[in-house]
């Protein structure tokens, strides 16, 4: 990707490749307008259209070499510099026939525009300097995000959240570096005055808003990810049918049957448009001989080791048995998740009394007393402080993170000389490539590789 020419013309589609009601057409170069000329005629009086203006639609007849009519449909002009790429921009609106949009593609082509590669739109807004690497990366977090929160929290940072951040941190690491270097060069001159204290006062500012925006990045992460749910319980504790309650839909199947749930399954509901990804799982069998339930039981814990919570269900109606005791046990040793224990079967004869739990919630699937309880429980995981942070703050992903952990190495090491006094040769020296780190961060100085594995990743046509 990084490789490619950007003084072509390329086009595709940007819709499925599937028939469907419209199809969106987006071709963008210095040879679209002149392209579009050629293949554009006026709906209303037949003529090319030779002049196109800015933000403006056209009704047209698109017509091949021979002047067969391809489609009768809208365009979308946008100009050069204002525009998503900074170049010319048409975009096509054609009907959602497969044959339509590969006339109009393929006549387009022969025009000499190019096919596009996936995110080579994108790419060329970021190589054309119009957004971030990092903006980069929200718009395909936006065009991935499978609930409302994860879209929500990208398009703040695809519209700079992030960027805005970083850019304060680059200040202060650019006002780091004129106190040193200002000393370095006049260290008669006491305008800017420099001791190490003061400048160890800056490295430590620095640092901990470094350390801040790491934080809030794992709230709002947290927040847009949604939260993983395993329901675990001996067999027939109903599991399934709790999960039915949850999801408020007939699901998974519910018998009386010991170990009628063989395999997961998966729904998501929503509180307050958080996303709750709720997985039902096979009994807690211990002692399993048999072959299939072994293979249940070993998925089991690995779901309970990927869901942020779970639920561990028990039937109150029963004495705890061997099963029971074993998932006790199983649960004692997992650390950092929260774990809410659950006694099923309410609205029969209890036998097993709540408070041998901690804070159980009682619960009957049957007649869904206790529903209440753990929707309260599940819309308190958050706090009021955790969601002002998810609508103030931007994340990071993994790539960004790096960076930023990187910079509180470097951070610490030009505290570490600072305190000892060091040449401040050398510690400009570490500013320096502290400040080339926050650049490559989410401006434009990065690895070939880097940018490759990113637009990869992409959607044709974005
Ligand atoms: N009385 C009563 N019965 C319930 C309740 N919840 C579930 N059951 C019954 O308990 C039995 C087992 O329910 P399931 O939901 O299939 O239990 P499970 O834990 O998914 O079972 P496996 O998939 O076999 O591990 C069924 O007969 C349900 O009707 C409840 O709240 N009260
Ligand atoms: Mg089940």
């Amino acid at each position: 990707m990084s490789n490619y020419n950007i003084n072509d013309t390329i086009v595709t589609i940007s819709t499925p490749m599937a028939k469907s009601a419209l199809g969106v057409v987006r071709m963008s170069g210095v040879d679209a307008l002149n392209i579009a000329s050629k293949i554009c005629f006026s709906v209303a009086t037949d003529k090319a259209i030779i002049n196109f203006e800015h933000r403006k639609s056209y009704f047209v007849n698109i017509k091949d070499k021979n002047s067969s009519i391809v489609d009768e449909l809208v365009i979308l002009v946008t100009k050069a510099p204002s525009t998503f790429t900074t170049e010319d921009i048409i975009e096509f609106y054609p009907h959602g026939s497969l044959i339509v949009i590969e006339r109009l593609i393929s006549l387009i082509l022969s025009y000499g525009a190019r096919l596009a590669n996936r995110g080579e739109f994108t790419y060329r807004a970021y190589a054309n300097g119009k957004i971030s690497i990092s903006e980069a990366e929200a718009i395909h977090d936006l065009i991935e995000s499978d609930n409302r929160l994860m879209a929500e929290a990208s398009i703040y940072k695809m519209k700079g959240r992030l960027s805005r951040e970083i850019d304060n941190l680059k200040n202060t690491v650019k006002d780091i570096l004129i106190l040193v270097e200002g000393d370095i060069d006049f260290p008669d001159d006491d305008t800017v005055p420099f001791s190490y204290s003061i400048l160890i006062n800056h490295l430590e500012s620095l640092k901990s808003d470094i350390i801040k925006l790491l934080d809030n990045s794992k709230t709002v992460q947290k927040i847009m990810s949604g939260v993983k749910i395993a329901i675990l319980g001996k067999t027939n504790v109903g599991k399934s049918s709790l999960f039915n309650m949850l999801v408020s839909k007939d699901r998974a199947i519910v018998s009386s049957i010991a170990g009628t749930t063989r395999d997961f399954i998966h729904e998501v509901f929503y509180i307050n448009s958080i996303a709750f990804y709720l997985i039902d799982t096979a009994g807690f069998h211990f002692e399993s001989t048999n072959e299939i339930e072994i293979e249940g039981i070993r998925r089991t814990k690995e779901c309970a080791a990927e869901a942020d919570i779970i639920f561990a269900l028990f039937d109150r109606t029963r004495e705890l048995d061997y099963d029971d005791k074993h998932l006790i046990e199983f649960l004692s040793n997992i650390k950092n998740k929260q774990i809410a224990y659950i006694l099923n079967k309410q609205d029969e004869k209890q036998i097993i009394d709540s408070s041998s739990f901690e804070n159980a919630i009682e619960v009957s699937t049957k007649t869904e007393y206790g529903k209440e309880s753990i929707l309260s429980f599940l819309e308190n995981i958050f706090s009021k402080s955790d969601f002002d942070t998810f609508n103030k703050e931007s994340y990071v992903n993994a790539r960004e993170k790096g960076y930023l952990e990187e910079s509180l190495h470097i951070i610490d090491e030009c505290i570490r000389q600072s305190k000892d006094c060091y040449m401040l040769d050398s510690i400009a020296e570490e500013i320096r490539i502290l400040n080339n780190m926050l650049f490559s961060m989410n401006g434009k100085i990065e690895a070939n590789e880097v940018i490759d594995e990113i637009f990869a990743n992409f959607c044709i046509g974005k």
